[in-house]
């Protein structure tokens, strides 16, 4: 029986019980700006979000584990090598090119991007210079290199192993707070504030751990652009998402639209829900409905969820209008889907970031309600 808290708090409350993983490593990227159109913005996807995460879920008293380190087997097998090595190396290579220091240019931005287009019938080359090698790897402006972004990537792919391990050894529920996010990010190709796919990398090491099929229901604001690519012709692997629209003109654009579901032996294991901006908690709770139904119809042994609280109403990247209760109701109902491992994406309101994840957690764990249950 669990005994849970009651509106005054205090007596008969137990803690969430629900693992968090946590790597200080994840604080270590500091972005500093985001270039957008053109302009120099203050970064949106800071390492106060981390710890804003850290202490809401320590406050509600969920057991924070550490990240355990794991070698680049996974990684590898997701991402391009190519990817993973020039993100380790790139931030030492644009030093050593005295980028900084001479030019003042203080973190790895592209400029030149290998388009379909600019190439033509030419082979994709690997430039020398490293400065414009960038654009090889890198698809927008947003999403800049410092000196500790290596080591948080890394950490957050460390975070996100760790939550899967938990669940293939048996726990019901883990929460991985990974930091930087990953959903946007493809086999080789890295975006919209995200470096490596830490949801494709805990997916895959689901699979690998025995589960036969997993599902990876993505409820962030935006598209998963990466993480659709990566698992878009394999039937092992479902990809859903409920997102804003990206052709009512929001990021990532060029994907997330609702003809995009799979192909090859992954025909149909992709389902995209895009919604209107202004959508509230009932038009994005009966989408969550839809993708809830098709995980059940394909009987997933195990489930990611790459849990963005960007589509908050009060989030400055999104226009969608989910409440603080939207978010403990979508918990309720993904936690019934079965054993599933929460992968921290976006987020960017500070002082509503911490109370969003604890309610979709606390949902999900079914703890927090005013009864007792047995
Ligand atoms: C993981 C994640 O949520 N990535 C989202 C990246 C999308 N960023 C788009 C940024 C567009 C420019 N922001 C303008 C700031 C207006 N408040
Ligand atoms: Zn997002």
């Amino acid at each position: 029986m669990i005994v849970t808290a009651t509106a005054a708090g205090g007596e008969g409350r137990v803690s969430l019980p629900v693992p968090v993983v946590w790597s200080e490593d994840c604080l270590r990227h500091e972005p500093a700006w985001e270039v957008w159109l053109g302009v120099r913005d203050p970064g949106t996807e800071v390492p106060a979000r981390a710890l804003a995460l850290r202490d809401a879920l320590s406050a509600a008293g969920a057991p924070v584990v550490p990240a355990r380190e794991h070698d680049d087997t996974v990684l590898r097998a997701v991402h391009d090598p190519a990817l993973v090595d020039h993100l380790a190396q790139v931030w030492a290579e644009w030093s050593a090119a005295g980028l900084p220091g001479e030019y003042g240019r203080d973190r790895v931005v592209p400029y030149v991007f290998p388009t379909p287009g600019l190439l033509g019938a030419l082979p994709l080359r690997t430039p020398p210079a490293v400065h414009g090698r960038a654009g090889l790897f890198c698809y927008d402006t947003m999403t800049l290199v410092g000196p500790g972004s290596w080591a948080a990537i890394r950490g957050a792919v460390d975070t996100a192993l760790t939550a899967a391990d938990l669940v293939s050894g048996g726990e019901r529920l883990a929460y991985a707070l990974c930091r930087p996010p990953g959903h946007h990010v493809t086999r080789s190709a890295y975006g919209g504030s995200c470096y490596l796919n830490n949801a494709a990398v805990a997916a895959q090491a689901l699979r690998d751990a025995g589960a036969g099929r997993v599902a990876v229901l993505d409820i962030d604001a935006h598209h998963g652009n990466g993480t659709q690519a990566i698992f878009y012709e394999r039937a092992d692997v479902w990809y859903g998402s409920l997102h804003v629209d990206p052709g009512a003109g929001w990021f990532p654009h060029y994907a997330g639209y609702a003809d995009e579901r799979g192909s090859g032996p992954g025909a149909g294991a992709n389902r995209n829900l895009p919604l209107a901006p202004g959508t509230g908690d009932d038009g994005w709770l009966a989408a969550l409905d839809v993708l809830c139904d098709e995980i059940r119809e394909r009987d997933a042994d195990a489930l990611v969820v790459s849990l963005g609280v960007d589509a908050a109403v009060g989030d400055p990247e999104s226009p969608l209008r989910v409440t603080e209760d939207g978010y403990r109701e979508a918990g309720r109902r993904i936690g019934s889907l079965g054993p599933a491992v929460f992968i921290q994406e976006g987020g960017y309101d500070l002082a509503s970031l911490g109370p969003l994840v604890v309610a979709t957690i606390d949902g999900a764990a079914g703890w927090g309600t005013t009864t007792t249950r047995g």
